[in-house]
């Protein structure tokens, strides 16, 4: 049998690990790492395989279908659009742009067709726009807008060359980074203590990466404002701060040191629940190093105190002298430099709200967790239609379980996913793009992030089927429909035409040739597409190098370490009782990731599948000792907004008085969609979590630090 092996990328994290895809036959054989990816070097985590699983899951759609009743039949592209079209047209001229909802979820981003995304949201002219983004990173993008003057500029952490690495709620040796592009994070962590540096590791549970650190911190769930807002007052009251940086680099100096006058450890430690003197040693650490720098990422972004909490990780990292230099928090300059035009970005920050009047709009989208409500309240201003892509919102955002009835009840609801999901079975018309391993591209999104700068190519490790189109070509198309007639007849076709010309691929191209590295800036030497395309394993561009001065975008050039909303908010959290407590619920519940699960949405890969069940609460021995229960024990989770059942998994890695879950489960019986993950559904956590309970300045939903108690099921 004939075998060949193509080099590309996993697309499953923002890792993207090189990888190296045999094939034989029509069948992946092996996915290898691939050790000349100038990223990777040969690491991949066990989820790689499921790139050819995905790709050979027979559940995976490989037609338009279009639902009947309960289940769905294949249909034609062309007969797809133009009833969509019909549909979506009717639903606007109706009722206005707004009537069309969107949501894009995080896939999305895994590919060079979001810039088709970005269009069709801009065609659609609605302000009901959603994405994963407010259930993800929106708290960083906030503050980076606010410090930095452009929310891209959420900074880098240099793991490759800091001398202390502080981790606070992520666990990047399960999930490989976030918002910093590290693949092989487990090995980078391992670096920086064998070079003579340290690991501390600050979270609730004893994770895979505190099981790698110096330390680890089991600080309260939501207690890390209080933990940071201590560590800033040790910093500045023993003198310990990096005066020469704060003045050639920060505004706002003295309303900060005032602010963090009272907020001395032996204050806060009951809040953070971490004493006093730790505390203070990690302060007084973080300043002697000769490099540090504190990454913090889903355990503190998604939580009341998001923005405030991320504020504060980049304060400290700013007045100890680590901000824009080797070691500390970086920016890094891809080969398409976005950063380089956040400035310029309007992000429309309270343009207009969610229905309800509460939410502000932030860079013109809402945020999920409004979504169930905006389209069943009554009004004319509801939302009548939707569109998905890439997402699963279902399963992956608190909506207090009434999204399900809210997307039966539209009008009309296409959604852009290779499977019928929790979601999308709601759906009038699914539209599946091609497998992720029949597309090219180079991705433009994760070098912004990335720990050293690099261009790597993917390519197609197999031919797309003939009628087959990429999710940019069925975004492209859902464009052209939106024209309104009789001007469509003109158009449409010269739109398709139009759009072909420019593909994310062409597109790509030039933006290559005329950013950082490009032709067009430093001549034939310079850095083109078809170089990329020719290096196995990608083209390093060096490491990340200063550049805060060139990027910031706040008007007087410099770092904004006291905005004025955050400073009031901060004192309202200090002074104020804890919001989240609920009398009767006497556990906090968590998040956590596990290697081999993505999201919602790898449950369908049977090697994903191995080993013992995994959607488990765990709980601390003394805690399920007070609730007579043992392992395995399926129980009652209940909040105050929902239910679930799960069996408890007890360990002493989790703090007393927290219990964790993960997310993205909750799969439906066997019947249409996905077969395999239908056999082992789990629960969904995200039935526990308050839609209302959100970061109020970004809107992020506080997914973390949920209230619940825990009881043996009855009988
Ligand atoms: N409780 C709790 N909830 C959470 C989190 C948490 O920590 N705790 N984490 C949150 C985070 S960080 C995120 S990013 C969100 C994710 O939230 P979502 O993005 O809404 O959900 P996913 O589970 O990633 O679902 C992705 C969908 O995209 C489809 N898909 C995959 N690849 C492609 C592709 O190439 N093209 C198209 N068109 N479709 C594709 C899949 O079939 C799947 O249906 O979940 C969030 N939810
Ligand atoms: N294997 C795997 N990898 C993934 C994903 C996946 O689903 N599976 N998802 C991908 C996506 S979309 C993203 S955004 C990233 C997320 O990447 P990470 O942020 O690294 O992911 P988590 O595992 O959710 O880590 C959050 C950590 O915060 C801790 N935590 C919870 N509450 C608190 C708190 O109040 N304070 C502190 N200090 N810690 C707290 C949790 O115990 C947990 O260890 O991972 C990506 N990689
Ligand atoms: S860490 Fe795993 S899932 Fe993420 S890109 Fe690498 S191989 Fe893929
Ligand atoms: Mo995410």
């Amino acid at each position: 049998m004939d075998s060949r092996t193509i080099a590309r990328q996993c697309t499953l994290c923002e890792a993207h690990c090189g990888i190296l895809v045999t094939v034989e036959g029509d069948q992946v054989a092996r996915i290898e790492g691939n050790p000349d990816d100038v990223l990777s070097q040969g690491y991949i985590c066990p989820k790689a395989t499921a790139m050819g699983g995905l790709h050979h899951d027979p559940d995976r759609l490989r037609t338009p279908v279009r639902r009947v009743g309960d289940s769905f039949e294949p249909i034609g592209w062309d007969e797809a659009f133009t009833e969509i079209g019909h549909r979506l047209r009717a639903v606007r001229s109706a009722h206005g742009p707004s009537a069309i909802g969107m949501y894009m979820g995080n896939p999305a981003a895994h590919s060079s067709s979001v810039i088709y995304g970005a269009l069709l949201r801009a065609a659609l002219l609605t302000r009901n726009f959603f994405s994963a983004s407010s259930i993800d990173q929106f708290p960083q993008e906030f503050v980076a807008w606010r410090m930095f003057g452009a929310n891209v500029l959420m900074p880098v952490t240099d793991i490759d060359r800091t001398d202390r690495l502080v981790v606070l709620g992520a666990n990047p040796a399960v999930s490989n980074g976030s918002i910093t592009t590290m693949p092989g994070a487990k090995l980078r962590i391992k670096e920086v203590r064998k070079r003579g540096g340290t690991v501390v590791v600050i979270d609730p549970r004893r994770t895979e990466t505190a099981r790698l650190a110096d330390e680890h911190v089991a600080v309260r769930p939501g207690g890390d404002v209080y933990l940071l807002l201590a560590m800033l007052h040790v910093l500045v009251t023993e003198g310990l701060c990096d005066e020469r940086a704060v003045r050639a680099q920060c505004a706002g100096w003295d309303q900060l040191a005032q602010l963090v006058a009272t907020t001395s450890p032996e204050r806060m430690a009951a809040d953070a629940g971490v004493d006093a003197d730790t505390i203070r040693r990690l302060a007084r650490d973080h300043a002697a190093a000769p490099s540090a720098v504190l990454y913090a990422r889903i355990g503190v972004c998604l939580q009341i105190t998001g923005t405030l909490t991320h504020w504060l990780v980049n304060t400290i990292n700013a007045v100890t002298g680590n901000l824009d230099r080797a070691g500390g928090q970086m920016f890094a300059t891809p080969p398409v430099d976005a950063a380089r035009f956040g400035k310029y970005l309007p992000m429309g920050y309270g343009a207009w709200t969610d229905r309800s009047g509460t939410h502000k709009s932030f860079r013109s989208e809402l945020p999920v967790t409004v979504l169930a409500e905006d389209i069943l309240a009554d009004g004319p201003d509801r939302i009548r239609a939707m569109i998905t892509y890439a997402g699963n919102p279902v399963l992956s955002t608190p909506q207090g379980g009434r999204l399900d009835a809210a997307l039966e009840s539209l009008d009309f609801y296409v959604a852009v996913d290779m499977y019928i999901t929790e979601t999308t079975r709601h759906a009038d018309i699914i539209l599946p793009p091609t497998s992720p391993l029949e597309r090219e591209e180079i991705n433009l999104l994760f070098p912004v992030f990335s720990v050293r700068n690099n261009a790597r190519f993917d390519a197609a490790v197999f031919e797309p089927p003939a009628d087959g189109l990429e999710d940019w070509q069925i975004l492209a198309r859902l464009v052209t429909e939106l024209v309104p007639l009789p001007a469509r007849r003109f158009t449409g076709r010269a739109l398709t035409g139009v759009f072909e010309l420019f593909s994310p691929m062409r597109l790509t191209a030039a933006a290559i040739a005329a950013g950082p590295y490009g032709v067009l800036r430093r001549g034939r030497k310079g850095l083109t597409a078809n170089r990329i395309r020719a290096s196995v394993g990608g083209v390093d561009l060096g490491p990340l190098a200063p550049r805060l001065r060139e990027l910031i975008g706040t008007k007087d050039g410099l770092v904004q370490l006291a905005p004025p909303d955050f400073l009031a908010a901060v004192r309202e959290v200090v002074d104020g009782a804890d919001t989240a407590m609920a009398p009767g619920y006497d556990l906090q519940l968590i998040g956590r990731r596990h290697l081999r699960s993505n999201n919602s949405w790898l449950h369908n890969i049977p090697s994903m599948m191995k080993g013992r069940d995994r959607c488990t609460v765990l709980m601390h021995p003394g805690d399920a000792t007070e609730r007579g229960l043992t392992d395995g024990d399926q129980v009652t989770v209940e909040s105050t907004v929902g239910s679930i059942v799960v069996p408890v998994e007890i360990s002493d890695d989790i703090r007393a008085g927290v219990v964790a879950i993960p997310h993205g489960w909750g799969h439906r019986e066997p019947g249409v969609g996905w077969t395999v993950a239908a056999a082992q559904p789990g629960a969904n956590v995200n039935l526990l979590h308050d839609p209302a309970r959100t970061d109020p300045f970004s809107g992020a939903a506080a997914v973390n630090n949920t209230w619940v108690r825990v009881s043996p099921v009855a009988g």
